[in-house]
């Protein structure tokens, strides 16, 4: 029985290892003691041959995680929710400040102490694939613009 858990453990290591996205540089950024929405940043790339989309994600440390894009309009900075963000094959998305971002809402304690965050990404075949995400915290603004 023993060996078929671990079996089973590895093929899930395994599936994890050939996970939908790549993920680099993965990081977030909040205002420290703040309960404020946190904004997630990291390069994606679909390595695969086939298209990829990611239908939910979520954060053990976190009430709610949104995928966002800010763009001028008309003057105006607006920023909308993507509801299925899609890669298609060899695809690169890089969410950075300005453009794509992760958003973070309702830290569900305090993040001060860590140093990591996890999120998790489920895919439209509900395959899932957890981040973690490196914690930079902010104190002067200067990141604020996602
Ligand atoms: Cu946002």
């Amino acid at each position: 029985m023993r060996q078929i858990i671990f079996a089973l453990i590895l093929i899930g290591t395994m599936g994890n290892s050939k996970a939908h996205l790549k993920v680099s540089d993965a990081k977030i950024y909040y205002i420290p003691s703040s309960s404020g929405p946190a904004a997630g940043y990291m390069d994606l790339k679909n390595e695969n041959s086939f298209a990829v989309s990611i239908k939910n994600i979520t954060s053990l440390q976190f009430g709610k995680v949104e995928w966002h894009r800010s763009e001028i309009k008309n003057g105006m900075a607006t920023m909308s929710k993507i509801e299925k963000p899609k890669f298609t094959p060899n695809q690169k998305i890089r969410l950075a400040p300005g453009g794509n971002h992760l958003m973070l809402f309702k830290p569900k304690e305090s993040i001060d102490r860590l140093s990591n965050v996890e999120i998790t990404f489920e895919y439209d075949d509900l395959k899932k694939q957890t981040i973690s995400l490196e914690i930079e915290n902010y104190t002067n603004g200067e990141n604020n613009h996602h």
